[in-house]
């Protein structure tokens, strides 16, 4: 039994609990409590604030978490990142009101930043010389400067709607960040095997995100033209059709280059082009 620490409710919960899912990994959420269990795979669910995740893996009271980078990097938890999840994308950055010129990290000196993320803050001002005063606030750290409680803010960033509303640009982006899969560093063999299952279904549908499966028919002369346009995991599957001189062509191609791709084989002659969804790609 391995135990996983996500978020309960929040921008990370239901992506973390639909890559679970997507891993044929069920977990019951009707029955969802502090502490749930999958029915098919031997993992435990323990679903608590992200800001305590980092802290709950690192003493061992949960094997594994979901959480955004920048709370590990925050809480300097001492634990392994194990997989970059591609969800949760956003950056900390610093912010001024949008009128003032900003004349690099300098600018900064003498100002109050207010933040949530005090120790990432603290860590950019000294590698820069800055001398400036950190106020910690929790929330709405964006009203900060307006309300006269701040000169600038260092904050989560994803969009930037949320800068401009409140009348602020962006000046320094110190930290990028995403959803990550982090485990404690003392692992018994028994979890680790565990873990290593988990990772190949989340590899396998990792490696199917933005990819789709595409078949046609095409003239056999053709083929050889097709293959140079598809390169497929190893190479396209070529199979004969009862018609003579055609043959059916199967391949894998990603979403950003399907079009173009869909384009050249009809100049070539294909026809009948299906285009499916994929599920899982196991490499
Ligand atoms: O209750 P709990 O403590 O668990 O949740 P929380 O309120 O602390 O965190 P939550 O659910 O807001 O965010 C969880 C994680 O999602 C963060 O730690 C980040 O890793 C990630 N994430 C991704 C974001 C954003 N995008 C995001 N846009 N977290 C917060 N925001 C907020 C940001 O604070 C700002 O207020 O959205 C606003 C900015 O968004 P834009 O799009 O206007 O720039
Ligand atoms: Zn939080």
């Amino acid at each position: 039994m391995i135990r996983i620490a996500i978020q309960s409710k929040g921008r990370l919960s239901e992506e973390s609990l639909a890559l679970m899912n997507e891993a044929g990994i069920k977990i019951d959420e009707l029955k969802r409590k502090f502490l749930s269990r999958a029915v098919n795979f031997p993992l435990e669910v323990l679903y608590l604030r992200d800001d305590d995740i980092p802290g709950v893996v690192e003493e061992e009271s949960a094997d594994l978490g979901i959480v955004g980078y920048n709370e590990v990097a925050e809480t300097g938890a001492d634990v392994k990142i194990v997989r970059k999840l591609g969800f949760g994308a956003c950056r900390i950055s610093i912010a001024i009101p949008k009128d003032q010129e900003y004349t690099g990290p300098q600018f900064l000196s003498g100002k109050r930043i207010a933040t949530s993320y005090p120790n990432v803050l603290e860590a950019w001002l000294e590698e820069n010389g800055v001398d400036a005063e950190i106020q910690k606030i929790m929330g709405s750290v964006e009203i900060a400067p307006a309300a006269g409680i701040a000169d600038a803010i260092f904050d989560i960033v994803s969009s930037g709607g949320t800068l401009v509303s409140n009348g602020l640009k962006e000046v320094e982006v110190v930290l990028r960040s995403e959803a990550v899969l982090i485990a404690g560093n003392n692992m018994s063999e028994e979890k680790q095997q565990i873990l290593d299952s988990m990772l190949f279904r989340f590899d396998a549908v990792e490696n199917s995100r933005g990819k789709k499966y595409i078949l046609m028919n095409l003239p056999t002369e053709k083929v050889e033209e097709a293959v140079k346009i598809l390169p497929a995991m190893r190479s396209p599957t070529v199979m004969p059709l009862a018609a003579e001189g055609w043959c059916s062509l199967h391949s894998v191609v990603h979403e950003s280059e399907l079009w173009d791709k869909i384009e050249r084989l009809k100049a070539i002659g294909a026809e009948g082009i299906l285009i499916l969804n994929l599920d899982k790609v196991i490499e």
